[in-house]
């Protein structure tokens, strides 16, 4: 069904604590931990609880939710002091999302530098 947790999705497994993961922040929805591949000084991941494939499909079947994907990121931002950050949604293999498990990542704490790509 929509949105249940899928026996082969890792972020599924850190939802339900079966793979360990540095948490930083937990709601009854959300959860966002540390990249395990830091690109920048913070570089912190927002998921939500439910399954869907990527942030689109979330937002589709779940509104509220993808909203507080928002709210949460703003969260770990000022939670760690930083003011300029940047939020990137991969969507599809062939713009690098490896997780088929929607999240955001929040991205700061040096000058990322212009440009999308
Ligand atoms: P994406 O490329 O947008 O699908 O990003 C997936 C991110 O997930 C990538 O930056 C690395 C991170 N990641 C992969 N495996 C793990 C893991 O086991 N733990 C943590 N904390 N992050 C992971």
């Amino acid at each position: 069904m929509a949105g249940e947790p899928q026996h082969d999705c890792l972020f599924c497994k850190i939802v339900a604590g079966e793979i360990p993961a540095t948490v930083v922040r937990k709601t009854a929805d959300t959860i966002a931990f540390r990249d395990i591949h830091p690109q920048a000084p913070t570089h912190v991941l927002v998921i939500p609880h439910v399954h869907y494939p990527n942030a689109a499909a979330l937002a589709a079947a779940e509104p509220a939710i993808a909203a507080e994907l928002l709210t949460e990121a703003a969260e770990v931002a000022r939670e760690e002091g930083i003011e300029d950050y940047r939020m990137i949604f991969n969507t599809g293999a062939g713009a690098g999302q490896t997780i088929f498990h929607a999240h955001v990542h929040i991205l700061g704490g040096k000058p990322l530098r212009e440009g999308m790509v």
